[in-house]
Formats: structure tokens, C-alpha cells, sequence
């Protein structure tokens, strides 16, 4: 019994700690969204990973977000897959690579434009990210603990916490 609700409490810190890893990005930093950043340098040397965010910042009415296809994103052509009208706007990343342009007249073609690539994030460890793990690899050693062990072990403050709930679950 009490291990029981231990381990539901172990698996609520575990989650909370995979939620936690995500990352907001504000889109231009202290200059927001607006004419004069060029956006591809901002992303430029960033790892953009799946469930982070992005932060427009921008008046509402001066500015908005429209998500749309590359070549609406290579056109400016204000084409909207989605669209976010109200400042300030967060988008969570999905896996792929997302276009952005604003749609008020002039604005893409002056600058305001954001393509970013998104990874599935967790790359396996000393593997490239994105390759599948192959296929009949050893039976005894399945990749999911060890994908599991990996992420505890970037966090040992949380193996530690992890550690004592087991422990009060015990004795
Ligand atoms: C923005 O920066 C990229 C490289 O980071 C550069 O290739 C591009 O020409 C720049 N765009 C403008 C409009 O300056
Ligand atoms: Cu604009």
C-alpha cells in the first residue's frame, strides 16, 4: 500500500522533471518580434526540441505570428497553417521544421520571418539523434532502461530524491 502510493509519488516527480526540461525561447530576446532581428542568426546555434516553446513577444494589433508552409515562408505569402493574432503568443514545438512569418503588409519581407528545426530530442547515448536503434540488437540489454537510467543520471539531485521515496516506501 505504501509502496504503492510511493511509487505513484516517485512517478509524479519523474514527470515533473521530464516537464521541466522543456525550454521557452523568446523569439528575439529583449527585442521580441518585430522588424529588425534577423532570425535566422537567433536560431542560429540553438536546439529547438519537442515540447518546448516559443515566445512572440509583441503588441497586439503591431504584429502577429502565422505559421505556414516553406514556400509561403520563402515567399512571404501570408498563407496561415495557424495563426496567432494575440500578443504575447507561445507555440509548443512539434517534431519538424515550422515556418513563421508576420502577416501584417511588409513585415516578412522586411525580416519577420523564423524557421525552426525541431528534434525529437533524446538522442541515444553516443548515437546520432534520429537513428533507430537497430534491429535484433542484444536481447539483454533492451534500451529502455538505459535510456531511463541515462536521464536519472542527468539528474542526480532527482535520483537522490527518487532514492528516498523508494527508501520511505520500504521501511
Ligand atoms: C541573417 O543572418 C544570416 C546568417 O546568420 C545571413 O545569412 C543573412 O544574410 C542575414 N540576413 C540579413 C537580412 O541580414
Ligand atoms: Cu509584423
Amino acid at each position: 500500500m505504501a509502496s504503492r502510493s510511493s511509487l505513484i509519488a516517485l512517478l509524479v516527480v519523474v514527470s515533473c522533471a521530464a516537464a521541466a526540461s522543456a525550454t521557452q525561447f523568446t523569439v528575439g530576446d529583449s527585442s521580441g518580434w518585430t522588424i529588425g532581428p534577423n532570425y535566422s542568426s537567433w536560431t542560429s546555434g540553438k536546439t529547438f526540441t519537442v515540447g518546448d516553446t516559443l515566445l512572440f513577444n509583441f503588441a497586439t494589433g503591431a504584429h502577429d505570428v502565422l505559421e505556414v508552409s516553406k514556400s509561403d515562408y520563402d515567399s512571404c505569402t501570408a498563407n496561415a497553417l495557424n495563426t496567432f493574432t494575440n500578443g504575447p503568443a507561445t507555440v509548443t514545438l512539434t517534431a519538424g521544421t515550422h515556418y513563421y512569418i508576420c502577416g501584417i503588409s511588409g513585415h516578412c519581407g522586411a525580416g519577420m520571418k523564423l524557421a525552426v528545426s525541431v528534434g525529437s530530442g533524446a538522442p541515444a547515448p553516443g548515437g546520432s539523434p534520429g537513428t533507430a536503434p537497430a534491429p535484433g540488437g542484444s536481447p539483454g540489454t533492451p534500451s529502455a532502461p538505459s535510456s531511463a537510467s541515462a536521464r536519472l543520471a542527468a539528474a542526480p539531485a532527482l535520483a537522490v530524491a527518487a532514492g528516498v521515496l523508494v527508501k520511505l516506501a520500504l521501511f
